[in-house]
């Protein structure tokens, strides 16, 4: 019987329906018991897609009967006699085991026709499931204030930029920006709205690059300041490499860091291994020498503590040092793990320094990168340098808007998570 059933499934796949099934019993000419078993399919899967539809009875084309003669109980001898002959069929007597192994046949094949339609079960369940998701979120929208935020077609990535924490109005702005770009180009596949939606965010995200002439015969000055502990120094160890090795530009460094234990030690190690001329400065005259002494050079890298901008008296010395120095261009540090409130307020302390460019650091730590953007965008200070690991030189790229965009919308192909 399983080998019939086996062999149904074979011939007319798991949609098959079992119609009948029958018992026949071997005649006295010799004819072997066998069972048989009558399968059909539905019509539906022979129907070509238009055509008329047929009078012929349901299971009709796709209808075998499958004839299995059971190895147990298959006599040798009767080999011999013609098989022609109708053998004489017993509809009435069946054994409990034949009956147990019909039910398990009836049963296996039941669920292979069942497996496809629990697929599709599921599948509906879930977009039951999105749809009433939708309808909750439009419904929520539809009471705001003027309804949705932005055009439905850039809706999934103003909530992608959402997700990654750049601020509401920068998002909708963006988005809408976008939208009425799409409106004008009249295309709208998922590529092209993506691609607009980037150039969009792109536009918002200052970057210029630090450049020094060779052989000037007066310094380029670059002070790095910024909170403690984000990464000024590492950076500075970062460009300097950079600007020797790569650019051949003579580069000193004047260390300012008196405050913090180590702190020395860390810059003269890096410096010894660099082979670049350093001073350490304790005094304002220690400082006006240092600087005098490197001034042939091309670029000079003037490291400070870390100092909070709550600390009124730390950041007064701060200001007397920037004011004695008088840098070229002063770079702000700032970690990309911190929050926007946090980074906003600390930017804006440091804004009476006058900073010329933004580095972003310790991007590694972090999967959501809107804050920083954010305040790139809003605090209008070109982001030069975005760093990425402890490693010196490796973990730092260039800035670009380009690649602050990529950072909050996600690979190239990606579409909104
Ligand atoms: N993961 C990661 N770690 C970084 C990055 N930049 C710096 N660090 C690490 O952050 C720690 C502090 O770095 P420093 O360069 O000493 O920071 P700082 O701002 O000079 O610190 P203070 O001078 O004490 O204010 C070190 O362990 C660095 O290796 C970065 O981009 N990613
Ligand atoms: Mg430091």
């Amino acid at each position: 019987m399983r080998e019939a059933l086996l062999q149904v499934k074979e011939e007319l796949g798991p949609e098959a329906l079992i119609l009948r099934t029958q018992k026949i019993k071997g005649s006295l000419l010799g004819g072997s018991e066998r069972w048989e078993v009558t399968a059909g399919l539905e019509d539906r899967f022979f129907e070509k897609p238009g055509a008329a539809k047929e009078t012929a009875p349901a299971y009709g084309p796709g209808t075998r009967r499958i004839s299995v003669v059971p190895e147990s109980v298959e006599p040798a001898p009767a080999r011999t006699a013609p098989v022609a002959t109708e053998p004489r069929r017993d509809t009435t007597s069946i054994s409990r085991d034949e009956l147990r192994a019909l039910q398990d046949g009836i049963e296996s094949v039941r669920r292979a026709a069942e497996a496809p339609t629990q697929a599709i079960a599921a599948v509906r369940q879930d977009l039951g499931q999105i749809r009433s998701v939708v309808s909750l979120l439009a419904e929520h929208w539809k009471d705001q204030p003027g309804g949705l935020p932005v055009p439905p077609e850039v809706l999934p990535w103003y909530q992608q930029l959402l997700k990654s924490d750049l601020a509401e109005d920068l998002a909708r702005e963006t988005c809408q920006e976008a939208a009425a770009t799409l409106r004008e180009t009249g295309r709208d596949d998922a590529a092209w709205i993506r691609m607009v939606v980037l150039r969009s965010l792109a536009g918002r995200m200052p970057c210029a690059p630090l450049r020094f002439a060779k052989g000037r015969g007066a310094a380029s000055k670059v002070l790095f300041a910024g909170p403690t502990g984000v990464g000024k120094t590492t950076t500075l160890m970062k460009l300097a490499i950079r600007l020797s090795r790569q650019d051949g530009l003579s580069v000193g460094v004047v260390g300012c860091d008196s405050y913090r234990i180590g702190a020395q030690e860390q810059i003269k190690t890096f410096c010894d291994v660099a082979g670049l001329p350093l001073r350490i400065v304790f005094t304002d005259s220690d400082l006006d020498t240092a600087i005098q002494e490197l001034s042939n050079l091309d670029v000079v890298l003037v490291d400070t503590a870390g100092r909070s901008p709550a600390n009124q008296v730390h950041f007064l010395e701060l200001s007397t040092l920037v004011e004695r120095i008088k840098p070229t261009d002063l770079v702000l540090v700032q970690s990309a793990t911190t929050r926007l409130r946090d980074l906003s307020s600390s930017t804006r302390a440091y804004r009476d320094l006058g900073p010329s460019r933004l580095v972003f650091t310790k991007i590694d730590e972090t999967d959501t990168h809107g804050a920083m953007c954010t305040l790139a965008a809003r605090e209008r200070i070109p982001v030069t340098a975005l760093c990425f690991g402890q490693e010196i030189p490796e973990a730092m790229s260039e800035a670009s808007p380009d690649e602050l965009a990529r950072m909050l919308l996600g690979d190239e192909d990606g579409q909104p998570a």
